[in-house]
């Protein structure tokens, strides 16, 4: 494949091949998208708007929690329930990104290695690239990729810290609540100002 450079205009036949690679579920140009979404490529919002479709119906469940709780498991086993309903399923896992290297950690994506193989089931990390509420600014336009690839329900882990939280909860239809009980003093006041925040507590 071309390479893509990261500052220049892509050629409208090379938009349409990327519109058209998401739209028929190519993998390959799915994560090229996506990866133009989230570097802020001067294509991607030509892209994006090509595949914005505001009558989708798609459901988005955000996952949120404090580290370890369990979110990344919870995920996992609702992966499981919509594959068995045949549904392709996306996930977009926000990781908190490193202070010196802007990346991601890559933990999640090793626990959902289980369905790696699987074409209907789409997983992206994402870094949140030091952006204030702690998800990343291109995680609603990576959401917008994966629901015009037809994943429905797309997930979107985020890690329940600072307002993170908040976020997930106004850019998904769902959110779920993931805590851990008995947990000390420090949390206890964490969870006070995020147990609105969950549609479904666990
Ligand atoms: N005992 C117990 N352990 C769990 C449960 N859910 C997850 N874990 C474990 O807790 C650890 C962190 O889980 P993970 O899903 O990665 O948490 P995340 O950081 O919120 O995504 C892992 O070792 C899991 O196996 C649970 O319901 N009970
Ligand atoms: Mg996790």
């Amino acid at each position: 494949m071309a390479q893509i450079r990261p500052d220049v205009n892509l050629l409208h036949a090379e938009i349409d091949k990327f519109v058209n690679d998401v739209r028929e579920n190519r993998p390959r140009g799915l994560a090229r998208v996506l990866s133009m979404v989230e570097n802020g490529h001067p294509s991607s919002s030509v892209i994006l708007h090509s595949l914005y479709n505001p009558d989708r119906l798609a459901r988005t469940i955000g996952v949120t929690g404090p580290p370890g709780a369990g979110k990344s498991t919870l995920v996992n086993l609702l992966i499981d329930y919509w594959r068995k309903l045949n549904r392709k399923v996306g996930v977009i896992a926000v990781d908190p990104s490193s202070p010196f290297s802007g990346g991601a950690l890559l933990g999640d994506r090793v626990r959902m290695q289980t369905h790696a193989s699987d074409p209907g089931v789409f997983i992206r990390s994402m870094g949140s690239r030091g952006h204030l509420g702690g998800l990343s600014g291109a995680t609603r336009d990576a959401l917008e990729v994966l629901i015009a690839g037809s994943y429905d329900p797309v997930l979107v882990e985020t890690v329940g810290v600072g307002q993170a939280e908040v976020e997930v909860a106004s850019l998904a239809d769902i959110t779920l609540l993931v805590l851990v009980p008995g947990l000390g003093d420090e949390v206890q006041t964490m969870k006070a100002g995020i147990m609105e925040i969950g549609d479904v507590s666990f």
